[in-house]
């Protein structure tokens, strides 16, 4: 069963990666074959079964897959690679890839570029800025270089240190998590490092496995088709990079030294020192193999994190948690936040449906999903009608209301709110007149414009949006996409007030590109009293899915789970949202 899910999941990655290298190719994400490519990886992501197993005229006949790429599946499974895909490898390496998340750099102008001055890589292309050697080419002005300057900067972008988007990262490790799983002798597998602890870039994957035969996982790791190139092979660790550029480190441990080991490569660094000082304390040491008295070398505790926490006399702290902030301490004294986790949820306030020009799936078929996964309470929360690409008219909200009415005994006892996602313009007015917006049962109001406004006018319109009575939530605060566009500007102690004030929640956007609000916001918000919300803003069934990565980053946040207003009984849940409108 493991197997063959990797198997799915790796067919996947792969599909994907051939639809980006392929609108680089092309020059644009709407091209007929990218969208081919990309519907074919969500398909095969979503298979019931085991790609492996399906023929040709069965691959055709599942939804999303063409026949030119199920002929491209086969030749993946039958020799292990794609022609095409080995020729765009060599085309676009993944330092030319990384170019595309500057904001304003599409596949066209990064060609250019390459074309005109050899820019291979964003250390090119800053060097090149530097050289004001952008200005002669058509299309790049001083603005566009100053722009993709700060971009560079503020995405961290440049130096030796480059990240990776969790987004990118976390499939990856899953893939070989699930691959190494199935191997002879693997005891316990899991991501370490930044992933674990769930940062939102990632500087290399760790992985660790507790196996009593090294040598097989070693030599299934390497063989890896997700591997491109060996770094390094030992016993106990070897180091590989991927396709797609990225570092991953295996190490292999004895079982009963799984927890021990597990603690020191899920760091951070600065907490695993605190941790040592500890045990020093305690004429113990702690190290990668155990927690141990220092003469006899006697183990204290090694097994699992928990015997280690307990025999520092510390309250089990969550990865997310582990960055010397203030966990040791509170641990210490037994103060930890009681964290919210996947199983607290128990509604979904940010749910789109086909009404959305973005949103693919139908009313129904969204509620039986959400329903299916348990929730008491849901909104649906199409886009408002100023958003130019996809907004909703009145008369088609107005049908959506009458349609969900129409569905409350069907889905009974879960509630359904009839919602909005509301635009907020320059000036912190929304899509429609303030009776119609008082008509939604809730109203996520977000910024899906004018980034660029400066820091006074950003906090002035959502502030606005904040005090308007039918306002609920503030949907992706910032408006960031980790790794490509950065945040908008926002005085957050002014926000995080009126938030306050008038009983508004911050939404944590689960979406891995967005992890927003991040998780140093979510923890001031709360510290002032403020409420959040943890939404999926699932466009698509497989999205709902989105909600444990929301958890975990608003674990990162310290969020105790009473602070989270979807952890609440409906009825409850219910009064609050309702108060607002009626003061
Ligand atoms: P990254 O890869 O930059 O996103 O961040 P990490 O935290 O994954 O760092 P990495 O991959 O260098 O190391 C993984 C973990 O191993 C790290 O979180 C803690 C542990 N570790 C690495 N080097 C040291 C060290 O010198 N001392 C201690 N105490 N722990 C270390
Ligand atoms: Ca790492
Ligand atoms: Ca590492
Ligand atoms: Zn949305």
């Amino acid at each position: 069963m493991l197997l063959a899910m990797s198997r799915n999941r790796e067919v996947a990655r792969v599909l994907s990666e051939l639809a980006l290298l392929t609108e680089l190719d092309e020059g644009s994400p709407q091209a007929f074959r990218v969208r081919a490519y990309d519907n074919a990886a969500r398909a095969v992501d979503g298979l019931a079964t085991d790609v492996e197993g399906l023929s040709a005229g069965e691959l055709v006949a599942t939804k999303g897959i063409g026949k030119s790429t199920a002929q491209k599946i086969v030749e993946y499974l039958e020799s292990g690679r794609i022609a095409k895909l080995d020729r765009l490898r060599e085309m676009f390496p993944p330092e030319y890839v990384e170019l595309t998340r500057i904001p304003g750099l599409g596949p066209k102008r990064v060609a250019t570029l390459h074309e005109e001055l050899g820019i291979g890589s964003v250390a090119d292309l800053r060097q090149a800025i530097e050289h004001q050697a952008l200005r002669g080419l058509t299309g790049f002005g001083p603005k566009s270089e100053e722009k993709m300057s700060l971009a560079i900067e503020r995405l961290g972008l440049s130096g030796k240190e480059r990240r990776t988007p969790i987004e990118l990262a976390l499939p990856v490790a899953k893939e070989i998590v699930a691959a190494l799983a199935s191997v002879d002798g693997v005891e316990a597998i899991e991501y370490a490092g930044s992933l674990r602890r769930f940062r939102e870039t990632i500087g290399d994957i760790d992985i660790l496995v507790a196996a009593t035969d090294h040598t097989a996982v070693m030599t299934g790791f390497l063989d890896l088709p997700i591997v491109d190139e060996v770094l390094g092979k030992g016993e106990t660790k070897s180091s590989a990079l991927t396709h797609g550029g990225m570092q991953v480190d295996l190490r292999v441990v004895e079982p009963d030294q799984y927890g021990a080991a597990l603690l020191y490569f899920t760091g951070s660094k600065a907490h695993n020192i605190r941790l040592r000082q500890r045990a020093i304390d305690r004429g113990w040491t702690l190290n990668e193999y155990a927690l141990s008295e220092v003469e006899s070398e006697k183990v204290v505790a090694s097994e699992t994190e928990k015997d280690i926490y307990d025999a520092l006399g510390l309250t089990f702290i969550e990865p997310p948690l582990r960055e010397d902030t203030g966990e040791i301490e509170a641990a210490r004294e037994d103060t930890l936040p009681d964290l919210v986790h996947l199983r607290d949820i128990k509604g979904d306030l940010h749910v789109h449906t086909d009404l959305s020009g973005d949103g693919h799936e139908t009313l129904e078929d969204m509620l039986d999903a959400v329903a299916a996964r348990g929730m008491g309470y849901v909104a649906i929360t199409d886009h408002g009608e100023d958003l130019r690409i996809n907004g909703v008219s009145r008369d088609q909200m107005l049908a959506q209301r009458n349609r969900i009415a129409g569905l409350a005994e069907r889905y009974h006892p879960m509630r359904i709110l009839h919602g909005c996602e509301l635009n907020i313009d320059r000036a912190g007015g929304l899509d429609y007149d303030q009776e119609f917006l008082m008509g939604f049962d809730w109203c996520v109001a977000s910024v899906h414009s004018l980034f660029d406004l400066d820091r006074h006018e950003q906090t002035e319109r959502v502030i606005t949006a904040i005090r308007n009575p039918a306002v609920n939530a503030i949907g992706h605060l910032t408006g960031r996409q980790i790794g490509s566009r950065p945040g908008i500007e926002l005085d957050l102690d002014t926000v995080i007030e009126a938030a306050v004030e008038t009983g508004t929640a911050l939404e944590v956007n689960c979406h891995l590109r967005r992890l927003d609000v991040a998780p140093e916001v979510a923890r001031r918000a709360v510290a002032a009293g403020a409420y959040l919300v943890i939404s999926t803003d699932a466009h698509r069934i497989g999205e709902l899915d989105q909600m444990q990565w929301g958890v975990l980053n608003a674990q990162r946040g310290w969020v105790d789970k009473s602070r989270v207003v979807n952890t609440w009984p409906a009825d409850s849940f219910l009064q609050w949202a309702t108060a607002k409108r009626a003061r």
